[in-house]
């Protein structure tokens, strides 16, 4: 979703600003834009719809620099995407880039107009510029101030007591030209403290080029920065000093290397990525709850249900670990849609443990769903995040950072798996605290989570037959994804990535609800996509298929070896090396993931950012 880049120093930070963008490009945007200051004090602002390379075009043809800047890409939610809705926003000589919705900006907008402001765009945000420049002049009195503002830093404190919902914000003004003012409340924000001067992003990949010393904003702290410190206050207006972390995130881990796309090498980093997640199980031979916290032996042992929220492919694996965590840890689970969650009168169960799943930790609508949970009485809240300075992990009193490296291509893939790594270890801690887990089952399970990257790397050799059958795909308007079980839910996510990035509709169900409405769908031109692992559920997949076959539909099938599944007309199969038992769907989304991702290559789709979806999903 939308990003914030913001510098002030000695030095002309444009290159470092567009560059911060570019860096950022991942996160899914439709237009971009920047501010700076230039050499005569004056506000220079560019903006262009479509990508930062034409936002960089117009800034090298303009020829603008400048030592303090603030810059944006954004994913629109007011307004269309067009250049008049790009940020930053402008009134009088003040800019502003925001992310995330003011809830009241219509309210506001009326205020303002009403005291003469006059708007150019549709968005929310704009809102936020005419605020401050009222807060700074003789306005203020109208908004209930004794008098102006004296300077940006008050003008930001006051103004963001009007606004509601969601924002991060980095604002500067012609003349205070020696500041950047920025505050955070919901959406992602951090600092970076540099050697040539000061800066702020909405994610650290944005800053690692110039510094890796980081303080993460709080939610309600406002900051100054100025080239040669930082002031910060927190909600209350008092003055805090934030710890200053090192960032760990390696500058080449953003880069594309050898790829044609971030998704590809996702996918194809997934046996590192589930070696790193799994590294602390390594040698070790029993199996230590304490991953999940210093807590986690004692809260694990006091509770009776889990309830997972999340969203997306998030909830997926959310719904697989359901199937885990019942019959393995014998623990009641339920998995809900953060954003259902959050709205519902929900009857709370205290002695529930409350898992919160999210690639980026920032995703608003688990956020909010965690805090939900919390004032409801939830003490027991464990995170599961990619990012381990996230606001939901510092948010939760147990937490499981996976070890994916940072997750670049907007459809999940490489965070997907290692979160089923994650949640197969928690089962695996909550069956053992509660003592369902004999010594045998451990060390079964133990090695086979240390043979999985193994596992993974012989399913991604099924490339070139996956990469076959993605040519028959192109054409289809439709497509039907089938599983049971714990594959069920692999079938749901094999649909969605499917539409994600080809756009050819995609529908996940479980087999046996075949007869109960999808069959009227199959027909020759619909193909039918079956997760086909050597379990229990086998014969009834079987029987599933034979439905599908006898009305004419084509089935692609992904089989484990000893399926007797065999390829006939009408039947194409795929052979999964080996059934891998609980941990099997591990291995069937991974071959999921490469279909869908050369059914897009046919159809020249925009794979690593497709239309209209964004990374991080940060607002509701
Ligand atoms: N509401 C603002 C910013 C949107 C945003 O943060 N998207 O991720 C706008 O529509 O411009």
């Amino acid at each position: 979703m939308c990003g914030i880049v913001g510098a002030i120093g000695a030095n002309d930070f444009t290159p470092f600003l567009l560059a911060g963008l570019k860096t950022l490009e991942y996160r899914g945007y439709d237009s971009a834009g920047l501010a700076v200051l230039d050499a005569s004090g004056a506000l220079c602002r560019v903006r262009a719809k479509g990508r930062v390379s034409e936002l960089q075009a117009r800034v090298a043809q303009l020829g603008i620099s400048g030592a303090v800047g603030i810059a944006h890409t954004r994913w629109a939610t007011h307004g269309i995407p067009a250049e008049h809705n790009a940020h930053p926003h402008v009134s009088g000589g003040l800019a502003v880039v925001h992310n995330g919705i003011i809830e009241n900006y219509e309210a506001l907008r009326g205020q303002l107009q009403a005291l003469g402001y006059v708007f150019s765009s549709d968005t929310d945000t704009e809102t936020i510029a005419h605020l401050l420049r009222a807060c700074l002049c003789e306005d203020a009195t109208a908004l209930g101030f004794a008098g102006p503002a004296p300077d940006l830093f008050t003008a930001v404190r006051r103004a963001v007591l009007f606004l509601q919902g969601a924002y991060a914000l980095a604002v500067m003004r012609e003349e205070e030209p020696d500041c950047l003012v920025v505050a955070r409340e919901g959406s992602p924000l951090m600092l970076g403290l540099g050697e040539r001067g000061h800066f702020a992003a909405s994610d650290a990949s944005a800053l690692v080029s110039v510094t890796r010393r980081m303080i993460y904003l709080e939610n309600g702290d406002v900051a100054r920065l100025r080239g040669t410190g930082v002031e910060l206050v927190d909600r209350q207006g008092q003055a805090v000093v934030r710890e200053v972390v090192q960032s760990t995130l390696s500058a080449d881990a953003v880069e594309l290397g050898d790829y044609r796309h971030f998704m590809q090498k996702e996918i194809f980093e997934q046996p590192q990525a589930l070696g790193n997640t799994l590294e602390m199980i390594g040698g070790a031979a029993r199996l230590q709850p304490g991953i999940f916290g210093v807590e986690a032996s004692e809260i694990f042992a006091q509770v009776e249900a889990v309830l997972i929220l999340a969203c997306g492919t998030s909830s997926y694996a959310g719904q697989v670990a359901r199937y885990w965590i019942e019959a393995v840890a014998g623990l009641p689970c339920t998995v809900e849609i953060a954003s259902e969650y959050r709205y519902r009168h929900s009857v709370p169960n205290p002695q529930q443990l409350v898992v919160v799943i999210s690639q980026s930790g920032e995703t608003a609508d688990t956020l909010a769903a965690l805090h939900h949970a919390k004032a409801q009485g939830h003490a027991y809240t464990l995170s599961i995040c990619n990012v381990p300075e996230s606001a939901m992990v510092r948010a939760t009193r147990l937490r499981f950072i996976t070890r994916a490296g940072p997750e670049i291509g907007v459809a999940s893939t490489k965070a997907f798996t290692a979160q089923l790594a994650a949640l197969f270890l928690l089962t695996l801690s909550l069956a053992k605290v509660q003592g369902r887990l004999s010594l045998e089952t451990e060390q079964t399970f133990l090695a086979e989570l240390r043979h999985l990257p193994v596992a993974v790397e012989n399913v991604l050799a099924l490339e070139p037959q996956i990469k076959r059958w993605s040519q028959r795909f192109a054409s289809k308007q439709h497509a039907l994804f089938l599983g049971r079980g714990h594959h069920y839910p692999i079938a749901l996510e094999g649909a969605l990535k499917l539409k994600e990035i080809s756009y050819i509709h995609a529908e996940g169900y479980p087999a046996g609800e075949l007869k109960h409405g999808p069959l009227a769908l199959v027909d020759a031109q619909m193909p039918v996509i079956v997760v086909a692992p050597n379990d229990a559920l086998l014969d009834k997949l079987k029987a599933n298929m034979q439905e599908v076959h006898a009305r004419g539909g084509e089935l692609y099938v992904f089989a484990d070896g000893g399926t007797g599944v065999v390829q006939s007309d009408g039947v194409n199969v795929l052979r999964l090396p080996e059934h891998y038992g609980l941990l099997s769907p591990v291995l069937h989304v991974v071959a999921l993931q490469l279909l869908a991702y050369h059914v897009a290559l046919v159809k020249g789709t925009d794979v690593d950012k497709p239309r209209n979806l964004a990374k991080s999903v940060t607002v509701e």
